[in-house]
C-alpha cells in the first residue's frame, strides 16, 4: 500500500536525528508548513479576489511591493508566533528585525530569515513564485529578546533551511543538515505529503539560468562563460523567480548564475534570506554554490540583513567548470598587474 507520510509525520519522526531538539525546531517547521497552506490558497486564488496589483511603495529590495507579499509576510508572521520557539524574525519586507512575544514568558531560541514571496514580479501573469526561509539558534541570552547579532550568522550556521514553491502544484522543500526531503501539497487533505525523498542534485545537467538581458553588463570572464554554456548547446531557462529556477536545476540539473552587473556591483539577491537558505539545500542535495569571486556562499560573513552577493549555484561539476573558467578568464586585478 502506498503510505502517504505527511510533513508533521516526517518532521517527528526525522526528530531525532537533530541533535538538540526537543521539539523546539519541530514546532518551528511545522509552523512553517501552516503558513505555506494558508498563503497557497490566496495565491491559487489571487486571479479570483482583489489581491492582486501593487500593495505601493517598495521593499528593500526596491521591488513594487504587492498585496500578496505583504499577505505572505503576514501570515508567516502570525503563524511562527504561534510556537513560541521563534524568537524573531528578519524578511525582506520588513527594514529590522520583527520580535515576537515569548510564550508563557519563554523567549524562542531560534530566529527566522525569509523572503515571504520571492518572485513576486510574477504575480500579476500567473507564474510560479516562492518562499524562502532560513532557521537559526540564536547566540545571545534566551532568556532575553533577539538581538541583530542572531541573524547576521554565517549560512554555515543556519540549523534549516527550506522553500516552497507555488507552482502547478505546491512543494514545500527542505533541510536540516541531513539531505534534502519534498512534500507536495495534497488539497484534498491539505497536508503536505512526502513526495521527493532524500533529493539529490544531477552532477551535471543541460540548463543555465541567467538573465541573459543584462549579458553586456556583467564582467568579462562572465560573459565567456555564458559564451560557452551557448556553444555547448545548454538550453537557457530563467523565469525570474529564484525558487522556480532553483527548483528546475535541483531536480534536473544544470546552474543558475545572479552576477554581479552595474546596477547591482555586489549581485541582486540578498545573502541572509535567499542565497544562504538556497545555498545550505543545493550543498545538502550535493550540489554548490559561490559568488563571482568563488567564494563558498555558506562562509560570507553576513553584516548586514539585507545585504546582497552576487551567485553561481547548481550542479557540483558545472560550478566546478564554472570556477575553472573564471579563473582562467579572470582579468587579474590591477595591483596583480606586472609593474611597468
Ligand atoms: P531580475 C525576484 O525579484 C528576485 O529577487 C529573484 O527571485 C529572481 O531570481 C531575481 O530577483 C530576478 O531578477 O533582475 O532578473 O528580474
Amino acid at each position: 500500500m502506498n503510505q502517504i507520510t505527511t510533513l508533521d509525520e516526517f518532521i517527528i519522526k526525522r526528530q531525532k536525528d537533530f541533535s538538540y531538539a526537543t521539539g523546539e525546531l519541530t514546532g518551528l517547521l511545522r509552523d512553517i508548513g501552516v503558513a505555506a497552506k494558508i498563503v497557497n490558497r490566496e495565491v491559487n486564488k489571487a486571479g479570483l479576489v482583489n489581491i492582486l496589483g501593487n500593495y505601493g511603495g517598495e521593499n528593500e529590495s526596491g521591488d513594487q511591493v504587492k498585496k500578496l507579499d505583504i499577505f505572505a509576510n503576514e501570515k508567516f508572521i502570525d503563524c511562527l508566533s504561534n510556537s513560541g520557539e521563534c524568537s524573531g524574525i528578519a524578511s525582506e519586507e520588513n527594514d529590522d528585525i520583527i520580535h515576537l512575544e515569548g510564550v508563557d514568558g519563554k523567549d524562542g531560541k531560534y530566529v527566522l530569515v525569509m523572503d515571504p514571496l520571492d518572485g513576486s514580479s510574477n504575480i500579476d501573469v500567473n507564474v510560479s513564485v516562492g518562499t524562502i526561509f532560513g532557521i537559526y539558534r540564536r547566540k545571545s541570552d534566551t532568556s532575553g529578546p533577539c538581538k541583530l547579532s542572531d541573524f547576521l550568522q554565517q549560512g554555515s550556521e543556519l540549523v534549516a533551511a527550506g522553500y516552497v514553491l507555488y507552482g502547478t502544484s505546491t512543494i514545500l522543500v527542505y533541510t536540516t543538515g541531513r539531505g534534502v526531503n519534498g512534500f507536495t501539497l495534497d488539497p484534498s487533505i491539505g497536508e503536505f505529503c512526502l513526495s521527493h525523498r532524500d533529493m539529490k542534485i544531477p552532477d551535471k545537467g543541460i540548463y543555465y539560468s541567467v538573465n541573459q538581458g543584462y549579458y553586456l553588463k556583467f564582467d568579462v570572464e562572465l560573459r565567456r562563460y555564458i559564451d560557452y554554456c551557448s556553444d555547448l548547446n545548454l538550453r537557457l531557462r530563467y523565469i525570474g523567480s529564484m525558487v522556480s529556477d532553483i527548483h528546475r536545476i535541483l531536480f534536473q540539473g544544470g546552474i543558475f548564475l545572479y552576477p554581479n552587473t552595474r546596477k547591482y556591483p555586489k549581485g541582486k539577491l540578498r545573502l541572509l534570506y535567499e542565497c544562504n537558505p538556497i545555498a545550505f539545500i543545493v550543498e545538502q542535495a550535493g550540489g554548490k554554490a559561490i559568488n563571482c569571486k568563488l567564494e563558498r556562499i555558506m562562509d560570507l560573513d553576513v553584516v548586514e540583513l539585507h545585504q546582497r552577493s552576487s551567485v553561481v549555484i547548481g550542479s557540483p561539476e558545472m560550478v566546478d567548470e564554472m570556477m575553472e573558467f573564471i579563473k582562467r578568464y579572470q582579468e587579474p586585478a590591477t595591483s596583480e598587474l606586472p609593474q611597468a
